[in-house]
């Protein structure tokens, strides 16, 4: 009897040492949900292009639950600088987690050693980073940017062969993304490789347009100005904001965009599809911006202690043109 008392007694004092956070402070009911409620620092490129709103929009829908996340959103204006300066802070801030999009892939080395020596896990967005250290983050989900880069080739292929263009030398118009982000080399990658692989294509200018509207109007005045109309057979565009700015230019010029100048771009926009519809752009291939919630599922298995893969894909490998974009237009970001 007196044994069962003495355990009893033992029961109640562990308890009670266990709801004062085990070093014998009573903690309050506000202390004990804040201790339930994630720190999450987000550290987004910026506001730079449709894809990046809707991507940006869907991280805050995912994460708006105060409750459980106290969601901390840094836009970092397309600057690197500004970008890994914001990611310090984080760590300084000692937040939970830290969620980033690399502007850049390059040059990110230091600053996570940092992160991870903290205990702050980094997940990658949309972009990675160029390391030989894979302890740096926690993993990545994005897109497969070179996949993409090959498709759009493919479909030019195949569209040339529909058109009867397939067998006459086509000078190519290459605009690419801000420089050194991952969409960017992908793309290129698969872009440059789908050109050398097609004796009739030929890459006649390269130039970054930085996935703005702005800069891809600029671009394309340039070209214009520098090219007869005669010379200029296909623009690819990194992404649909910058084909957007060239159709601009064009229009300007007096010329037929998807008609005198066949356009490929990437993203698949509900704009973009629109105006593969009505005949401006002649394909888009696909880029898949809701990442939010995936993000926020893999935050909530690491807290539960999983151990996740290094990469996880969202694209599904779609693209637009003439034969289905009327139809997918209302299914589009
Ligand atoms: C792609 C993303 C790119 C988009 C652009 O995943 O990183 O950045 O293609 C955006 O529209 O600016």
């Amino acid at each position: 009897m007196k044994n069962k008392l003495l355990l009893l007694i033992l029961i109640l004092i562990v308890n009670i040492l266990l709801a004062c956070g085990g070093d014998g402070k009573a903690i309050s009911d506000s202390e004990a949900k804040k201790s339930d409620v994630l720190v999450i620092g987000f550290v987004q490129v910026g506001a730079e292009s449709a894809w990046r709103m809707a991507n940006t929009e869907s991280f805050k829908e995912a994460f708006d639950f105060k409750q459980r996340y106290d969601f901390r959103f840094f836009d970092s204006q397309n600057n690197p600088t500004l970008q890994q300066t914001a990611v310090y802070d984080f760590i300084a801030q000692e937040v939970d987690y830290i969620i980033l999009a690399p502007i850049e892939e390059y040059g990110w080395d230091e600053i996570l050693a940092e992160a991870r020596d903290a205990g702050i896990p980094v997940i990658l967005t949309d972009r990675m980073i160029e390391t030989d250290d894979d302890s740096l983050f926690v993993t990545w989900v994005g897109g497969d940017f070179l996949k993409e880069g090959l498709d759009a080739i493919k479909w030019l292929e195949n569209y040339l062969i529909s058109i009867g263009r397939d067998n006459k030398p086509l000078n190519v118009f290459h605009m690419q993304g801000t420089i050194g982000s991952s969409p960017q080399l992908g793309r290129t990658e698969g872009i440059s490789t789908g050109i050398a692989n097609n004796e009739n294509l030929i890459l006649k200018a390269q130039e970054t347009g930085d996935f703005t509207i702005a800069k891809g109007q600029e671009v394309m005045e340039q070209w214009l100005r520098n090219y007869p109309l005669s010379k200029i057979d296909i623009l690819i565009a990194e992404n649909d904001d910058m084909a957007f700015g060239a159709i601009r230019a064009m229009q300007a010029f007096g010329i037929k965009p998807g008609e005198d100048i066949i356009i490929i771009s990437f993203d698949a926009g509900k704009e973009a599809v629109q105006a593969v519809a009505d005949g401006l752009i002649n394909c888009t291939i696909e880029s898949n911006p809701i990442h939010g919630r995936r993000v926020r599922q893999i935050v909530e298995f690491l807290d539960a202690g999983a151990i996740l893969g290094k990469r996880s894909y969202v694209n599904n490998g779609m693209f637009f043109d003439i034969n289905n974009a009327a139809d997918e237009v209302i299914n589009r970001f």
